[in-house]
């Protein structure tokens, strides 16, 4: 039997749908980039024909990044990209649209996570919007007959272009895929501000517990890990970061954080926020050292970094102390605690929310631009109308007089420079900000390497 969509499992989906309505609304209308993509696509209906399969963290901000690719003529069908993360009243909204279907869930287990994904990969997708992978390599290892009908994916996230980078150099990457994390509008942002502030925020919020004067010890100083450990100094709580990359320890260290190893940070932390993308970060050895009531909180992609099973191991007694907060008490009557099961904290805590909206109207925009990207690149027509309608409304139109018919060949391709630039300058109009331009001698004279003193 095929997988039910998100209004056929829920008791009260009418009711379910009205709320997530409700939230849906409020996010939208804090989210000037996509409205005025959707502005676009409405009038240019760029995806009609299209069919995108989705895998995202199923809650306002992506309904509305789902909506707006709606708008523009594609059928869409999403499942979510983390067990907990998903608000199903949102789901439910989302599935009400005549052109999206929804098959999240909060609360999967084991192969439904699957299920839900199997039945996004039953709509033949042309284009794939993932956040994390999963949907990609499910696409790849199951059903690599659909490969030839994709134009292209666009990935939401570090780990996930991790995981993509590591299949490109495989020779394993059969169609292409957008780095949307690694351009400056989501990096810069949504690592740094979204992950910092919703991480903190949700700790806080999961265990009404203060950061001032305790120490957080941040594991991995990558862009997540900046803003935590900037965000948690800011509410005047001690920082430790930890790191395996010499330059951005050092990075940490002039930042005027301490640096040491986990071993030692271990004893000395009050609360562990991991950021690494990486698996066993926090392990037995350092449970053995930590003090008692220490907070463990993962705000990482996968839950792989603190190695629950090593903990459950060690633990004498398991109790939910809170909800979504899991006590493990040692033989030596030390209580640690672990918030959203070691999931990433900021999605997956009871009352989490995912980043701010700001920062996913960004990351989202990027998305949104990249999808166009793909269709664009297989269309003259298309490319000719987008460019007018770019003239039109910023002035100029860089972007799409140099793309191609081949330009994205299998792959992880970089967004194009000028999509990214486009998206904020969408931002600093609604943001009712002006900058200079440069006059026509100041770009002559940045292009010219004759220029010396
Ligand atoms: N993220 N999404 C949200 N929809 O509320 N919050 C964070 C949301 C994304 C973020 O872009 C990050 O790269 C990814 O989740 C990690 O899974």
């Amino acid at each position: 039997m095929s997988y039910p969509p998100i209004s056929e499992q829920l008791d009260d989906p009418e009711g379910a749908r009205e709320e997530g309505r409700r939230k849906i609304d409020w996010a939208s209308g804090h989210m000037p980039i996509l409205a005025a993509l959707r502005e676009e696509f409405e009038e240019l209906r760029p995806f009609e024909g299209q069919r995108i399969a989705m895998a995202m963290h199923v809650e306002a901000k992506t309904a509305a990044l789902t909506e707006t690719l709606a708008a523009g003529g594609a059928e869409i069908a999403i499942a979510g990209c983390n067990p907990l993360s998903t608000h199903d009243d949102v789901s439910a909204a989302l599935d009400a649209n005549e052109n999206i279907t929804s098959y999240a869930r909060r609360g999967v287990e084991g192969e439904e996570y699957y299920d839900a994904i199997e039945a996004v990969i039953d709509l033949r997708p042309t284009i794939t919007v993932d956040d994390g992978g999963d949907l990609v390599f499910r696409i790849h290892e199951e059903h690599p007959d659909l490969v030839d009908g994709i134009i292209g994916g666009c990935e939401e996230t570090t780990t996930g272009v991790h995981r993509l980078r590591a299949m490109d150099e495989d020779g394993a990457l059969r169609y292409p895929v957008f780095a949307v994390n690694d351009t400056p509008m989501k990096r810069l942002f949504d690592n740094v501000h979204g992950t910092g502030e919703s991480a903190l925020a949700n700790i806080a919020l999961t265990t009404n517990l203060s950061f001032a004067g305790k120490t957080v010890v941040v594991a991995g100083y990558g862009d997540c890990g900046r803003g935590v450990a900037k965000k948690a100094a800011g509410q005047n709580a001690r920082v430790i970061v930890t790191e395996v990359e010499p330059r951005r320890a050092l990075e940490a260290h002039m930042e005027g954080y301490e640096v040491m190893p986990m071993r030692e940070a271990a004893a000395k932390g009050d609360v562990f926020v991991t950021v690494t993308g990486n698996r066993d970060v926090i392990t037995r050895e350092h449970f053995e050292a930590m003090k008692d009531g220490a907070l463990l909180a993962n705000a990482g992609h996968f839950d792989v970094e603190v190695n629950l099973d090593e903990l459950s191991d060690l633990a004498a007694n398991v109790r939910e102390v809170r909800d979504g907060v899991m006590e493990y008490e040692t033989d030596d009557g030390r209580r640690l605690n672990v918030l959203a099961a070691g999931r990433l904290v900021n999605l997956a805590g009871p009352l989490a929310l995912g980043h701010p909206v700001e920062v996913m109207d960004q990351s989202f925009g990027v998305q949104a631009v990249c999808v166009r990207e793909l269709v664009a690149a297989h269309s003259g027509g298309l490319r000719d109308r987008l460019a007018e309608r770019l003239r039109e409304r910023l002035g100029r139109s860089d972007r799409l007089e140099a793309v191609g018919e081949d330009t994205y060949g299998p792959g992880l391709h970089e967004v194009p420079d000028a999509l990214d630039r486009e998206v904020a300058t969408v931002k600093l109009a609604a943001e009712g900000i002006d900058i200079d331009a440069l006059t026509d001698e100041q770009a002559d004279y940045m292009d010219d390497w004759r220029h010396g003193t």
